[in-house]
């Protein structure tokens, strides 16, 4: 019996270690312990031993149970322990995940689009083109002089003496119609650069520039267009004031007015109390440019138009400095 009984303590030990969780110890447990477990078998055997056995066999048996109930006991609470070291460390995989910051276009950017759908719209082709310029194609063959204020170094960016940053973006229009022949439709979008640096300029700036050519184009055609640009991009009850203006390369020249978006004409801050608001510069394409580019001046005409597309931004959403697009405020940027 006694080694019965050493042989059933050194068998559980042995059957704990191989244990690979808490359901395995209980299963031991009740298969040594239990009502009917292997210990308690053995010690419902002792009444069947001779008289002078019993005493000594009786208090082996009920030590080694008591053995074997601590040492499940123990197994039981080192899996415990190990189970609340993984729950500190636990994921909650019930959490809602951090939202992702979503970028979005530039104010800019989408104004220059909206503006260049209202052209698309109307037959315009988009065309685009270097920002890095020869001074030919940025003054020379846009008919400006060369004793022209633009051309002074404290207007605009020379890389060297016959190259440039692009003050417009005139010299696609150049670059396309030497390229081709008319009939010309396309609208001109891209970065310009020029000195200035204040609450309306910044030396870097958007413009959208646009060019129609071909047989009998008139000024008229130049209205209806500008009017319908004016009409989508604010709204149709705008309306349009052309003021008779000076460019070198457009004859008859203008600046084109709208009635003020906020105010509504009746004179406020944004307007200077006039009642309108510059938006627009534009002509019928001087002679000498169609010159330059070998155009036919008895046979084809076409008109031009320029807009500097921060300052449409600016009256569009009531914007008084440039400088805020160019200033990456998140607070600012995040509202359009
Ligand atoms: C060619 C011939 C003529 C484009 C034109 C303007 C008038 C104009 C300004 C608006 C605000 C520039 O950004 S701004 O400072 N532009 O007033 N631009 S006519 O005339 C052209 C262009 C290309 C071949």
């Amino acid at each position: 019996m006694k080694q019965e009984l050493e042989r059933v303590e050194q068998e559980a030990l042995e059957a704990i270690k191989g244990v690979s969780d808490p359901t395995g110890v209980k299963t031991l447990k009740a298969r040594y312990v239990g009502r009917k477990g292997v210990v308690t078998a053995l010690l419902r055997k002792i009444s069947g031993l001779p008289p002078e056995e019993r005493p000594e066999t009786g208090r082996l048996a009920n030590e080694l149970k008591k053995r074997l109930e601590k040492a499940f006991e123990k197994a039981l609470q080192a899996f415990e322990a190990d189970r609340g070291e993984l729950m500190a460390d636990a994921l909650d995989v019930t959490l809602p995940g951090r939202p992702l910051a979503r970028g979005r276009m530039h104010p800019i950017t989408q104004m220059t689009k909206a503006i260049c759908e209202v052209f698309q719209r109307l037959g315009f082709e988009i065309v685009e083109g270097p920002d890095v310029e020869w001074d030919y194609y940025n003054f020379e063959a846009l008919n400006i002089p060369r004793d022209h204020p633009a051309r002074d170094m404290h207007d605009t960016f020379y890389i060297s003496e016959n190259i440039v940053l692009r003050t417009h973006t005139s010299p696609i229009q150049i670059r396309v119609m030497e390229s081709q022949s008319p009939p010309v439709r396309i609208i001109a979008p891209g970065k310009s650069y020029r000195v200035d640096s204040d609450i309306s300029h910044t030396p870097m700036f958007f413009q959208v520039e646009g060019l129609m050519v071909q047989e009998n184009i008139s000024f008229g055609d130049l209205k209806g267009v500008l009017t319908t640009f004016a009409h989508q991009i604010f709204d149709e009850e705008t309306s349009l004031r052309f003021r008779p203006s000076f460019f070198p390369f457009t004859e008859p020249s203008a600046e084109i007015d709208i009635r003020c978006v906020i105010c509504r004409g009746a004179g406020c801050r944004v307007c200077s109390h006039t009642g309108w608001l510059e938006v627009l510069g534009a002509g019928m394409v001087h002679p000498a440019v169609f010159e330059m580019v070998g155009y036919d001046t008895d046979r084809y005409t076409g008109f031009a138009f320029g807009m500097g597309i921060e300052r449409i931004a600016m009256l569009k959403y009531g914007i008084e400095d440039i400088r805020k697009f160019y200033e990456n405020d998140l607070r600012f940027l995040e509202q359009f």
